[in-house]
């Protein structure tokens, strides 16, 4: 077909589908982490993270006894990850700092110089193609040392962070305008500390309960950094991302179980930064103090914020950040059933279900409900307001480094149009969406079995060689025209 005959196809299909279009200033982009494509673990001067110290002492705790030592070797190959952006014509990329690559003792008496340069260059080289940063400063690679000195059970890391977080923004504020602090503040405590993901700590009772409370105010604190020391000169945002999965009611029976856990998984992290009155939920606090005290416990197992924390975190945030992938059912445990002790609802008696219907990615985890996403996005609205939030992760995987891959296209096309819908009909504020991932990469404990790349990467050979997948050609292809189905129809009429 000539090109005029495709312009003219294009023409008829963007009239036909005005109301499919994104909002203007939406914004599209892609991203990744350091652990997980970085490589490098032990160049230069970069210190030990408890990711490192978990794949070399515990292999046996990934699935394919696999590690991130070289991943996707982008601390060299980064200006390849930067072309594949371009090639898309994204608007920006989500990418981490490692803690321990930039101090490589955890401390900021000591930054490294190389790992200064190589995040200095990934940003210029970003803002040179026209691409904005958006930088996570925690993916989970917390240094060695100090989970040593307790990690994030101890009070002491909120200042740590925070130090941190004030070296990173004295660094590079003056080129990124918008911060993650966290990622997924749930996976850090309920991951780390129900045996899942580093530092594969078995305590969910008390570990994660304390870890939840500092990681919490870490974030405030950075939130506060900012504010006070590099917002007046740079104007930036900086938020938190949260994974939140969407929760029904399995029968209408059980509407409160799933209101009380919602609250344990998700609202725990969210309602002391996002609700109008700060602290824990109240509902969950309750509980947890009525439970504690049954166990025999002095006090409840969920740590008591003082008036002055409830403040500090109350309102700290630019935007709402979420990460979201998938959608279970809850149902209360039966009598006499108890849900399986390491189980995510075990705490507050739930078991979580998928219905039949929801495929499965490679991710046993990962079950396809893209309706989920609208809910939640509704949900969001309801609870805290006509808040801005950005989506900084939703993706889909699949196995091997096939290119191939109408299940992951046919995934973001379904979510992507439930976003839309979000926007359009229920007027939440999306202001952008983010594909996880740019490319294949180290999936924790999965180890490179489950892969989330737009790109596909072969791990088998030394160049680590990356590919555009058919879903990358899509998702360039909506961020292009900022329409869901006009440039899906040129690829299949051209
Ligand atoms: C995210 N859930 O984790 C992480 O931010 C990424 O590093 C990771 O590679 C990606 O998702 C894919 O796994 C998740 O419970 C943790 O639904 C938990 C959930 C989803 C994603």
């Amino acid at each position: 077909m000539c090109l005029l005959a495709v312009a003219g196809v294009l023409a008829v299909a963007s009239e036909r589908e005005a109301g499919q279009r994104f909002p203007a200033g939406f914004r599209f982009g892609a991203a990744t982490s350091a652990y997980q494509i970085e490589g490098g673990w032990n160049v230069s001067d970069k210190g030990e993270s408890i990711w490192d110290r978990m794949v070399h002492s515990r292999p046996d705790y990934i699935y394919d006894r696999s590690n991130g030592d070289v991943a996707c070797d982008s601390y060299h190959l980064w200006e390849e990850d930067l072309r594949m952006v371009q090639e898309m014509g994204l608007d920006f990329y989500r990418f981490s700092i490692s803690w321990p690559r930039l101090l490589p003792y955890g401390f900021s008496n000591q930054i490294s110089q190389d790992g200064r340069r190589y995040y200095s260059a990934v940003i210029d080289g970003l803002r040179a193609r026209g691409v904005a940063p958006v930088v996570t400063l925690y993916h989970w690679d917390l240094p060695q040392r100090l989970q040593d000195l307790g990690g994030w059970t101890n009070p002491l890391i909120v200042e740590w962070f925070a130090e941190y977080a004030r070296t990173a923004f004295a660094l590079f504020a003056d080129r990124v305008g918008t911060w993650i602090t966290i990622n997924e503040p749930g996976s850090v405590c309920d991951g780390g500390y129900r045996g899942l993901l580093a530092p594969g700590l078995v305590d969910h009772e008390v570990g994660a309960l304390l870890c939840t409370k500092h990681v919490l105010l870490a974030h405030a604190r950075a939130y506060r950094v900012y504010q006070e020391e590099f917002k007046p000169k740079y104007g930036g945002e900086l938020s938190i991302a949260h994974q939140e999965s969407w929760f029904e009611p399995k029968t209408d029976q059980d509407l409160e179980i799933t209101l009380l856990t919602r609250e344990y998984l998700f609202g725990r992290y969210t309602h002391p930064i996002f609700s109008a009155g700060g602290g824990w939920p109240p509902a969950l606090e309750r509980y947890m103090a009525d439970k504690s005290k049954r166990e025999g416990y002095p006090r409840s197992r969920l740590p008591a914020f003082t008036p002055d924390e409830i403040q500090l975190l109350k309102g700290s945030f630019d935007f709402y950040g979420l990460n979201h992938y998938t959608s279970r059912v809850v149902r209360a445990a039966a009598a006499g059933e108890r849900p399986a002790y390491m189980s995510r609802g075990a705490e507050v008696g739930a078991v979580l279900e998928a219905r039949p219907h929801w495929e499965t990615a490679a991710s046993s985890w990962l079950k396809v409900n893209p309706e989920g996403v609208r809910n939640l996005l509704k949900l969001i609205k309801q609870q805290y307001g006509d808040v801005k939030i950005l989506i900084t992760e939703n993706g889909y995987s699949d196995t091997g480094h096939q290119l191939d891959d109408s299940d992951r296209l046919n995934y973001y096309k379904d979510y992507l149009e439930q976003v839309l819908l979000a926007i359009t009909e229920d007027a939440v504020r999306v202001v952008g969406y983010t594909a996880w991932s740019l490319l294949d990469n180290f999936e924790w404990a999965a180890g490179y079995t489950s892969r989330f790349g737009l790109y596909s990467v072969d791990f088998s050979s030394p160049r680590r060689p990356r590919a555009a997948r058919a879903s990358a050609r899509y998702y360039a292809s909506v961020a292009r025209a900022r329409v869901l189905h006009a440039a899906h129809t040129h690829n299949t009429t051209a």
